[in-house]
């Protein structure tokens, strides 16, 4: 039985974070947190499942060069569960605009651009459903309890 408040979310870890070897200090972050990594896919963003990940941007300014960075190299693709897990992976990813995400946040410390930020995590329960399953099959995903948690 998994603990009273676990939520299941999607963190995408765009191919800037693949290409400049970041994937390792992302991950670490997510994973020292206390955060359970259950699915894990590195995959090229098709463009129309870009479209479908990226729907509600649709005719912004910026959406075109969004879809172009998130299909322009490998992705890796997280399904991640916790206690809270969407807010609590919102925080460690800080602000959109990394200029001005705080400092401890994976964006504040490691990127200044605001489209490739490097991650992307899901905003809400519904978003994570909608979106985990744009990138995960059911039989995907993985249950165990680390072994450092066991006890808590
Ligand atoms: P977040 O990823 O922080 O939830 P959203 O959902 O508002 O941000 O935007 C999705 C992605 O679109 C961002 N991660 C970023 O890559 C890009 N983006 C958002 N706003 C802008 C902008 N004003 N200029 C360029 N890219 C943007």
């Amino acid at each position: 039985m998994p603990e009273a408040g676990t939520e299941r979310t999607l963190v995408l870890l765009k191919p800037d974070a693949v290409k400049r070897g970041l994937s390792g200090e992302i991950l670490g972050r997510l994973e020292r947190k206390g955060l359970t990594v259950v699915g894990a896919r590195l995959l090229r963003v098709t463009p129309d499942l870009a479209g479908r990940h990226y729907f509600e941007h649709a005719g912004k300014p910026f959406y075109d060069g969004l879809v172009r960075h998130i299909t322009s190299g490998p992705v890796l693709a997280l399904a991640v569960e916790g206690r809270g897990a969407i807010a609590v992976v919102r925080l460690l990813v800080g602000a959109t605009n990394p200029a001005t995400a705080a400092p401890g946040t994976i964006r504040g410390d490691l990127a200044l651009a605001m489209t490739p930020n490097l991650i992307h995590a899901s905003d809400s329960s519904a978003s994570a459903e909608r979106e985990l399953a744009l990138f995960f099959r059911p039989e995907d995903y993985h249950s165990y309890v680390r072994t450092d948690q066991e006890f808590l």
